[in-house]
C-alpha cells in the first residue's frame, strides 16, 4: 500500500477504522465551558474525519464517551477518579463506557488529543486507565515573525500572522495551528516583532490590539495563551517619554498604564517576553541599570494582572574585538545573571539559552542551571533549525535535547535538568518555532518530528527520543514500514549532523549570518566573540580555570569534569580545552585524525539515510517522496562541503596526511 501523506494534517493522518467505534459514536459533555466545549468538537470532528467514525454530541449520562472535569464528572456520575496536577487527565476506557477527564479544562483537551493519538497507534483496550499531567506548566514557544510576514530564522515560508505590516491571516490556518500545538501540550505563545524599533512594537498600541485581541481569541478555546514580545524601548518609542530608564517614575507609570490597556483587550494575556540588552537591543544597561531593574518594572506593571514577564538571558558583549582575549562570551549570561539571583519580581521568569552560545549542534549546557535558586526560570530550546540544516537538513532535534535534559547540574540530590523540571525548580521551558505558511508547516516534512518532539517533551522530559521517533512517525506515516524507516533516519540524523559540523564542540565554524554550510574562519575575526583560534600546532579555547575561567562556573564536580581534558567528554572537548592536534584521544587516534574520521563518516552516514530514502519510493506518495528527496541530495552536497572544507583546512594547517590515505583536497 502507498502510504498517503496529507502533509498539512502533520499528525493527525487518516485511519482504517477505529476500535470501540459503537461508544465513540455518541460523545456527551455534562458541563460547559469554552475549552471543554472545543475540546467535545475536536473529538467528535476527528474521529469523523481520521478514523470514519460518525460521531455525534449526545445528551445525558448515556453517551458511549464522556467528557467532563474530573471533579464535574466525579459529582454527576458518582465515580472516584483520582485527580491530577493541574491540566492533566484520566482516561478510562471499559467495555461499557469510555471516560476522558481532565483536571481543568485544558486537561480534558489533552486528554482527548492523547486518547487519539493511542487510538491512531492502537493501543486503546478495554479496561484501560491512563493518567497523566504536564511535568511543568510552562509550555511555550515564541515566534520571531516580523509584521512583515518575514520569518527571523524561518524556513517554512512566511509568517502565520502578518502580512506587509499588518496583522494579516487565514484564520482556518491559525485554528489548525493553534489545535497542532495543543495536540502536544503547547500552553503559551508569543508573538510580536522582537527586532529594531519597527512596526512589530506596534501591536501593543490601541490600533492594533483589537487584531491582537482576535488572534488571542482563537487559541483561546485550545488552552493556548498569548504572550507579547515587548522591546524595553517602548516608553520613548511608542510613548514619547525621554527615557526608558527602569527607575524612572514616569517610565514605571507608562508601563503600568500600557499593561492596563492590553489588559483591556486581552484579559488572559499571559505575560511579556523581552530580549533585552542583547544583539544591540536597548535593556536596562543603557541606564546604567541592572537586568533586574529592568525586568522588575515590566512585571509590577503585570502584576495585578496576573501576567509574567518572560526576560531572555541571551545578553552578551557583540562587538568584541577579536584581538582582546580577556572576553570570553561564554561566561557572559552566568556573570550577568548569577549575581542577580533573588533580585527579580516573583512574576519574572528568565529564561536561559540551553548553551552558553547560542544553539550551537554541540556545546555544553550553560552552568546558569541549578545555579540559580532563588529565581524563576526556564529552559530556552531553538525548534527552527537555525545552526541545524535549516530544514534543509534532517537534523531530528529531540536527540540533542535529550541529552540536554539528561545534564546532571551537579547541584543537590536530583539535579538532571529532567529533574529539576518535574521538581518545578525549573519553572518551564520556551522555544522558537520551526513553521510558516509552507503547505507542509515546516518546509521539510520530516521537520514536522522536531514540533512534535519539543511539546511531547516539555510534557514529559522523561520521554526518550526514541519513543517519540518512534510514535511521530507511526502517527505521520499510516503505514508500519515507512513509520519504521522514517524514525531510524530521523534517530541516525542528528549524529550524522554532528559528525559532518564543525568539530568536537569547537562552534561557530558556520558561514556568518547565514548560518548554513561552513565558512571555518568566517567568525575569526568579527565582532561576535565567538573564536576558535586555530594554528598550525591547536585549536580551541582555554576555559579552564587557569584560561578564561569559564568551567569554573559549573558546581565543582562539573568543574573538575570538563576542567581536565582526560574526563571532559571528547564531544565537547574543544568547547573546553586548547588542544595540539596530536593529542590522542580516548580512541588511541590523534585529535587530527578524529576530525577527519568523523567527517568522513558524516558524509557516508548522510549518503546512507539517502539511500535508505531512496528505498521507500514505492511505498510513499510521490510530492512526499521526491520533497524529501531533494532535500537529500541537498544535505549531501552540504555534507560534502562540510567533510572537504573542514578536512582541507586542517591539512593545510597541520601538513599532516589522513592515516587511512582518503582523499583530501589540497
Ligand atoms: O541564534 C540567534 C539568532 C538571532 C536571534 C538570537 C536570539 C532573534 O541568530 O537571529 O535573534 O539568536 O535568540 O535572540
Amino acid at each position: 500500500m502507498i502510504c498517503n501523506l496529507k502533509e498539512y494534517d502533520c499528525w493527525f493522518q487518516r485511519r482504517a477504522c477505529a476500535p470501540l467505534a459503537r461508544l465513540l459514536s455518541s460523545v456527551g459533555l455534562l458541563e460547559q465551558g469554552l475549552i471543554l466545549e472545543n475540546a467535545a468538537m475536536e473529538l467528535r470532528a476527528l474521529l469523523t474525519k481520521n478514523f470514519a467514525v460518525l460521531s455525534l454530541a449526545a445528551e445525558g449520562k448515556d453517551a458511549g464517551t464522556l467528557i467532563g472535569t474530573i471533579a464535574g464528572l466525579n459529582a454527576r456520575l458518582g465515580l472516584e477518579l483520582p485527580s491530577t496536577k493541574a491540566e492533566g487527565f484520566v482516561i478510562k476506557v471499559s467495555g461499557a463506557r469510555i471516560i476522558i477527564a481532565g483536571q481543568d479544562e485544558a486537561g480534558a483537551l489533552y486528554g482527548i488529543y492523547r486518547f487519539l493519538s493511542l487510538l491512531a497507534l492502537d493501543k486503546i483496550d478495554e479496561g484501560i486507565e491512563i493518567i497523566d499531567a504536564p511535568a511543568t506548566p510552562f509550555r511555550s514557544l515564541t515566534h520571531w515573525d516580523n509584521i512583515s510576514g518575514d520569518v527571523v530564522r524561518g524556513y517554512a515560508g512566511k509568517s502565520l500572522f502578518y502580512k506587509d505590516g499588518r496583522v494579516d491571516y487565514d484564520e482556518q490556518r491559525v485554528i489548525d495551528y493553534a489545535r497542532l500545538l495543543a495536540s502536544v501540550g503547547i500552553n503559551r505563545l508569543a508573538i510580536g516583532g522582537i527586532f529594531g524599533t519597527g512596526p512589530g512594537q506596534l501591536l501593543i498600541t490601541e490600533a492594533m490590539l483589537p487584531d491582537v485581541a482576535r488572534l488571542a481569541a482563537l487559541f483561546r478555546p485550545f488552552g493556548v495563551k498569548l504572550l507579547l514580545n515587548v522591546k524595553f524601548s517602548a516608553p520613548y518609542t511608542l510613548g514619547k517619554l525621554a527615557t526608558a530608564d527602569p527607575l524612572d517614575a514616569a517610565v514605571a507609570a507608562w508601563w503600568k498604564e500600557r499593561a492596563d490597556l492590553i489588559y483591556r483587550y486581552i484579559p488572559d494575556l499571559a505575560g511579556f517576553v523581552v530580549k533585552a540588552d542583547s544583539e544591540l537591543e536597548p535593556g536596562p544597561f543603557n541606564y546604567g541599570r541592572n537586568h533586574a531593574e529592568g525586568a522588575n518594572v515590566l512585571a509590577v506593571a503585570l502584576a495585578p494582572h496576573g501576567g509574567e514577564v518572560v526576560w531572555r538571558c541571551f545578553v552578551y558583549n557583540c562587538v568584541q574585538d577579536w584581538r582582546d582575549r580577556s572576553i570570553d562570551r561564554a561566561r557572559a549570561a552566568y556573570d550577568i545573571f548569577k549575581p542577580l539571583d533573588g533580585a527579580f519580581a516573583g512574576n519574572v521568569l528568565l529564561q536561559v539559552k540551553f548553551g552558553p552560545y547560542d544553539f550551537q549542534v554541540l556545546e555544553p549546557v550553560s552552568p546558569l542551571f541549578g545555579a540559580l535558586s532563588k529565581t524563576r526560570y526556564t529552559l530556552e530550546l531553538q525548534v527552527t533549525q537555525e545552526y541545524t540544516g535549516q530544514q534543509i537538513d534532517l537534523c531530528y532535534l529531540p536527540y540533542n535535547w535529550e541529552r540536554i535534559l539528561g545534564f546532571d547540574t551537579r547541584y543537590g540530590l536530583r539535579s538532571t535538568l529532567r529533574e529539576l523540571l518535574v521538581d518545578g525548580e525549573i519553572a518551564g521551558v520556551g522555544a522558537i518555532p520551526n513553521v510558516g505558511l509552507d503547505h507542509n508547516w515546516t518546509g521539510h516534512p520530516l521537520a514536522q518530528a522536531n514540533l512534535y518532539g519539543y511539546g511531547r517533551l516539555c510534557w514529559d522530559p522523561c520521554l526518550s527520543a526514541e519513543l517519540i521517533a518512534r510514535e511521530w512517525s507511526a502517527l505521520t506515516f499510516v503505514d508500519a514500514r515507512v513509520a519504521d524507516t522514517v524514525s531510524g533516519l530521523l534517530l541516525r540524523s542528528y549524529p550524522a549532523y554532528e559528525k559532518y559540523n564543525a568539530p568536537f564542540g569547537v562552534c561557530f565554524m558556520v558561514t556568518p549570518a547565514w548560518h548554513y554550510g561552513p565558512n571555518i574562519e568566517g567568525y575569526e575575526f568579527s565582532l561576535w566573540g565567538t573564536y576558535h583560534r586555530a594554528d598550525r600546532f591547536a585549536i580551541g579555547i582555554d576555559r579552564t580555570a587557569t584560561g578564561t575561567g569559564y568551567v569554573t562556573q559549573y558546581a565543582p564536580e562539573n568543574a573538575a569534569l570538563f576542567g581536565d581534558p582526560a574526563t571532559c567528554p571528547e564531544q565537547l572537548i574543544l568547547f573546553f580545552h586548547r588542544l595540539r592536534y596530536d593529542y590522542v584521544m580516548k580512541n588511541g587516534q590523534t585529535l587530527l585524525q578524529n576530525i577527519y574520521d568523523t567527517h568522513f563518516e558524516g558524509y557516508d552516514e548522510v549518503k546512507q539515510m539517502l539511500e535508505l530514502w531512496k528505498g521507500l519510493k514505492d511505498w510513499i506518495d510521490e510530492p512526499t517522496y521526491s520533497q524529501v528527496l531533494a532535500r537529500f541530495e541537498c544535505q549531501l552536497a552540504n555534507a560534502r562541503e562540510w567533510r572537504d572544507q573542514i578536512n582541507t583546512y586542517f591539512w593545510r594547517k597541520t601538513g599532516v596526511a589522513d592515516a587511512k590515505g582518503r582523499k583530501i583536497y589540497e
